[in-house]
């Protein structure tokens, strides 16, 4: 398969930790093809990537991502009118679920406004971090269309039926304090922390109990469709495979030793 030059993301691994930066900032990082062809290219690298962390995904520019790009779109103007289960079936699938599989954690870094499918993108991350003046916009309905790439399968989860309804019907920007109050993000930073925030999660990643991180992300996961039962059997499953990890054994010995661990991923 032909290797895509990183054109529209920024990718990097540093310490075993990926950073993907959505990078049009002139169009809001609204997804194109060549952007989603991307990605699908850094994820197959993150899949076969043995050391990894932890990723965290952010956007350029003021925006985090506007969703799909409406310039790809000409039927207004040509009068054509097209499927447009296509691309959600060839391209936002695949990213929200791969994104859901990796065995280390999303990080979201949401530095600006997240609509349409960037505002499902978000949501679609384990752990959400947003910049003061982050703004998610359910723009969906402006163009008389209903959240996809996972929005109605996280909103109503997240924020509940009732604040799902209304962002959706009437997008209107969710302002990013408004958001932690809604339970949608974990923390909300001032913009100018931005930076030295995103130093520290990665920093967090890559010095973290990797396979711990990865248990309780695909456990949290599953308790939104298991039964009590299911989810303590799926408890003792996880907990009996992390008690033979070196990193167990490590947090053991730094307990009685009153130290911080020093984790290894393993
Ligand atoms: O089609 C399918 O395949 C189905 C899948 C659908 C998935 C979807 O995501 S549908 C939803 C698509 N997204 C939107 O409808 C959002 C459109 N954008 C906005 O509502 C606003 O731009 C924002 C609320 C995101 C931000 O507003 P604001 O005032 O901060 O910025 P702006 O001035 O509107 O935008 C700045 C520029 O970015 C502007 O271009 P210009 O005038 O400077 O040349 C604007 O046209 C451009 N831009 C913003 N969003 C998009 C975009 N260009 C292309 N596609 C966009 N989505």
């Amino acid at each position: 398969m032909t290797r895509l030059a990183y054109e529209q993301i920024l990718f990097d691994i540093q310490d075993g930790v990926a950073r993907i930066t959505l990078n049009r900032p002139a169009r809001l990082n609204s997804f194109t093809q060549r952007m989603h062809a991307e990605l699908s290219q850094a994820l197959d690298v993150l899949e076969a990537e043995p050391g990894l962390r932890g990723v965290i995904l952010t956007g350029a520019g003021r925006a985090f991502c506007a969703g799909q790009d409406l310039a790809e779109r000409q039927s207004a103007r040509d009068g054509a009118r097209r499927d447009l289960s296509e691309m959600l079936k060839r391209w936002y699938r695949p990213l929200i679920l791969r994104l859901r599989a990796l065995p280390v954690p999303v990080i979201c870094l949401m530095n600006g406004v997240a609509a349409g499918a960037g505002a499902s993108l978000v949501l679609a991350c384990d752990v959400v971090v947003a910049a003061g003046s982050a703004r998610f916009v359910q723009a969906f309905s402006q163009i008389s269309l209903l959240p996809d790439a996972g929005g109605t399968y996280f909103l109503p989860r997240l924020a509940g039926q009732a604040r799902a309804m209304g962002a959706v019907l009437f997008g209107e920007p969710v302002s990013a304090q408004q958001a932690l109050d809604w339970g949608l993000i974990w923390q909300v930073v001032p913009d100018e922390a931005l930076p030295q925030t995103l130093a520290d999660l990665a920093r967090r990643l890559a010095c973290g109990p990797t396979r711990a991180f990865g248990a309780a992300k695909q456990a949290l996961q599953a308790s939104w469709s298991n039964t009590l039962a299911e989810q303590i059997d799926l408890e003792a499953q996880w907990q009996q495979s992390l008690g033979y990890t070196e990193d167990y054994l490590e947090g053991m010995r730094a307990f009685a030793e009153k130290r911080p661990p020093a984790f290894r991923g393993c």
